[in-house]
C-alpha cells in the first residue's frame, strides 16, 4: 500500500496537468472503489507508461476538475484523445479494448453475457451491502433477508464456470476486478453482527472472487509505478 501514498493528491490550490496535451490520464481518489476498477484494469495491462494517474481531492476539488476535466465531478475519468469519459464499469472496457496489453474481457462459452450480466448486478450487490451498513438497525436477520439473496446469486454465477477455474468466468478478468474493491471494504465490517452474517453469505466457497480477485486486485492496484 505504501506506494498508493507517494502519488500526490490535487487539490483546489493545485495547478492543473497540462491538460489536452495528448496525454493519456486516469483521474481517481486513491480512496475511491470505483476508481479502483479501471486503475486495476490499467495496472493488469502494463499501462503504467500510457495512462498517468492523477488524484483528485474529493473533499476540495480543484475547479479545472469540473470546469475542464469532467464536469459531473466525479472519480473515475479517463482523458485520452482530447475527450474525457466517465464511469467505471464503461472505463474497464474502454481501456481494454482500446489499449495494449493481455485482455480481461473473455470471448465464447457466453462469457460476454455473463459478463454483462455480473457488471450491471454489481451496482445492486453495492446498494443493498452499503445500506446494510448505514442503517443502524441493521442485524444478522436483516442482512440475511437483504444481502442473502445478492450473494446467493453470486454464488450461483461463480458455478457457471467453476470447471475452468475459481474466478467469476473461470480465469481472472473484468468481473473479478469490478467486484473486488467492494468485497475488500465489505470485509472492514466482519466484526460486528451484521459483518458476521455477511462474512458467512461471501466465505461459501474457499475460494471465492472475495478471495482470488481481491488479492490479485490489490497486487495489481498499489504496483503501479
Ligand atoms: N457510477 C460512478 C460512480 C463514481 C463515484 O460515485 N465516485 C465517487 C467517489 S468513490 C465520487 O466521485 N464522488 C464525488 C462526487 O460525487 O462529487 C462510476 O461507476 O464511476
Amino acid at each position: 500500500m505504501a506506494v498508493v501514498t507517494q502519488l500526490p493528491i490535487l487539490d483546489s490550490k493545485s495547478d492543473p496537468p497540462s491538460l489536452f496535451d495528448g496525454t493519456t490520464r486516469l483521474y481517481v481518489a486513491v480512496t475511491c472503489p470505483f476508481a479502483q476498477r479501471p486503475w486495476a484494469v490499467r495496472n493488469y495491462k502494463g499501462l503504467d507508461n500510457s495512462i498517468e494517474l492523477v488524484a483528485i481531492d474529493l473533499q476540495d476539488k480543484p475547479k479545472w476538475y469540473l470546469e475542464k476535466v469532467y464536469p459531473p465531478g466525479r472519480v473515475p475519468s479517463l482523458e485520452h484523445n482530447g475527450k474525457v469519459k466517465g464511469e467505471s464499469l464503461d472505463l474497464m472496457e474502454y481501456i481494454d479494448k482500446n489499449f495494449e496489453g493481455p485482455s480481461l474481457f473473455p470471448e465464447g462459452s457466453g462469457k460476454e453475457e455473463a459478463t454483462k450480466e455480473l457488471f450491471a448486478f454489481s451496482d445492486e450487490v453495492n446498494k443493498q451491502v452499503f445500506s446494510a451498513f448505514r442503517n443502524k438497525d441493521a442485524d444478522a436477520a436483516y442482512a440475511a433477508e437483504h444481502i442473502g439473496p445478492v450473494l446467493d446469486r453470486l454464488e450461483a454465477a461463480l458455478g457457471k464456470f467453476e470447471s475452468e477455474g475459481p474466478f467469476f468466468l473461470g480465469q481472472l478478468s473484468a468481473v473479478d476486478l469490478a467486484y473486488a474493491p467492494f468485497f475488500a471494504r465489505f470485509e472492514l465490517v466482519q466484526g460486528d453482527e451484521l459483518g458476521r452474517c455477511l462474512h458467512r453469505y461471501s466465505n461459501i466457497r474457499s475460494e471465492s472472487p472475495c478471495t482470488c480477485a481481491k488479492e490479485t486486485f490489490w497486487k495489481i492496484v498499489t504496483n503501479f509505478d
